[in-house]
């Protein structure tokens, strides 16, 4: 029963808040990664105090290139580089501190690891980001006026030295103590105004404009508010965004966002493949397995969020044989599962594969949907024309017995479908499927919807 869905060529209008193309391309990458490597790697933490001397850092086989041919096999579109984390330390040699690698042993200080990861990436096809904190353990002028021009020129030195960056991330975190040049103490900031975001927002649209910044509050994309991986399954694309700032102190929100936000933030889910964020020999028998990725991947990229994976680069300076054999495995399960799509039909704008054509969706109108033969089912994959804004407040999926049509339980709510939305559920044997928008924002724009049966 087609009544009721209009077709492309009836442009709907757009329903704010909208993405910019940036944000609608970095959505489209899905799964990346990110990699935390430094002092910590060699010393066993993870929040370096900042005050481990620099003879520690001496990776014996460092390989970007090892690195970056395990990520592409693992699905990975990019990779967000910790060049600098809490402890201050960092990995590209920086006119504006001798607290990185150019006074350690690695390479007899001509290492530029900023540099030969990018190098790989260009080399593999692989997007690079950047994480710099903000929060810096090491330097004594840490908390004085003096720490946010350091950190404006060290930004400069990444946005301009190392070609196309898809991703900065402005982490929130803040502990308060560090070495701080020997000073062994506290330091407060007012995470709301120390760093002058809007400043280092400026410098970054003008030096890369396609980068996304990533903080909590965005503005390009925002944390999903946990370390674990997952997005709610009502999932907004939309924050309040003058409320939220790095270090927010209502960070549950951001699961689900702001149902009533003013502008586009979408979503990212961080989260490492093994418990730390950086490499500790002792958490080798607890990297993440195929199962435990595959629960992340539906509820981040299905859940309207994008897979930020974290691999802690180890000692030698190589992605440990576990965690690349795992996360390979993990890709492969992705391709079995979401791989042949039953509903394909290149005649009907939702069942395309082309994400640029949709169909226009009524309120409690049904989309009847034929299977290419009868078969088991047990995913379903839709996606809204997120250009024109994201819609779906509540949906329902059926599916026909024979004799009549039975609702598909997916056992989580129902509610958003943004760029991506995927429902597991038990296999049920059917011939037609059912879609109905229960209510919206305004009409739905149905760029796709896929069936599948996972194995
Ligand atoms: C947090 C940091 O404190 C962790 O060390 C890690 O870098 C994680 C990705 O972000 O805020």
């Amino acid at each position: 029963m087609l009544t009721g869905v209009l077709f492309a060529q009836d442009t709907p209008t757009p329903c704010s808040p909208l993405p910019t193309p940036q944000q609608v391309a970095w959505q489209q990458m899905g799964t990346y990664a990110f990699i935390h490597f430094g002092l910590n790697t060699f010393t066993d933490q993870e929040w370096g105090y900042g005050d481990v001397p620099l003879e520690k850092f001496n990776p014996s086989a460092l390989d970007c290139e090892q690195w970056a041919k395990v990520l592409v096999e693992a699905g990975m579109k990019g990779v967000i580089f910790t060049a600098k984390h809490h402890d201050g330390f960092c990995l590209w040699p920086t006119k504006y501190t001798d607290y990185s690698v150019r006074n350690t042993p690695y390479l007899d200080g001509k290492g530029d690891i900023v540099g030969q990861l990018s190098e790989a990436c260009r080399k593999y096809g692989l997007k690079f980001g950047i994480y710099l904190s903000p929060w810096d353990r090491h330097q004594a002028f840490y908390g004085t006026s003096l720490y946010p021009e350091y950190y404006i020129l060290q930004l400069e030195e990444l946005l301009t030295n190392y070609g196309d960056i898809f991703e900065i991330w402005l982490d929130g975190a803040n502990g308060g103590d560090g070495w701080y040049g020997g000073a062994n103490e506290k330091r407060q900031i007012d995470r709301r105004t120390y760093y002058n975001f809007p400043r280092i927002k400026e410098l970054i649209q003008r030096l890369q404009p396609n980068a996304i910044i990533f903080s909590d509050g965005g503005p390009g994309c925002r944390w999903v508010g946990n370390e674990k991986g997952f997005a709610n399954a009502t999932n907004w694309a939309f924050l309040r965004t003058k409320e939220v700032y790095p270090g927010y102190d209502k960070a549950k929100e951001l699961s689900t966002g702001h149902p009533d936000g003013d502008t586009w933030v979408p979503s990212e889910c961080d989260v490492s493949i093994r418990p730390g964020w950086f490499y500790h020999q002792a958490e080798d028998g607890k990297v993440k397995t195929v199962s435990q990725l595959m629960d992340i991947y539906y509820q981040s990229v299905g859940h309207n969020a994008t897979m930020l994976l974290n691999f802690p680069v180890d000692r030698r300076g190589r992605i440990h044989p576990v965690d690349s054999a795992n996360a390979v495995n993990f890709h492969k399960q992705i391709q079995q599962e979401l791989g042949k799509n039953l509903l394909y039909n290149k005649k009907k704008a939702e069942t395309d594969d082309d994400f640029e054509t949709y169909s226009v969706l009524q309120d409690k109108v049904s989309l009847e949907l034929q299977l290419s033969r009868k078969s088991q089912v047990n995913r379903l994959l839709l996606q809204e024309y997120i250009p024109l804004g994201q819609r779906a407040r509540e949906f329902r999926v059926e599916y026909h017995d024979g004799k009549q049509w039975q609702a598909i339980d997916a056992g989580e709510p129902t509610t958003t479908i943004g760029y991506k939305r995927i429902l597991r559920f038990p296999a049920v044997t059917a011939r037609r499927l059912r879609l109905t928008i229960l209510d919206s924002r305004a009409p739905v724009c149905l760029s796709e919807v896929a069936a599948y049966y996972a194995q």
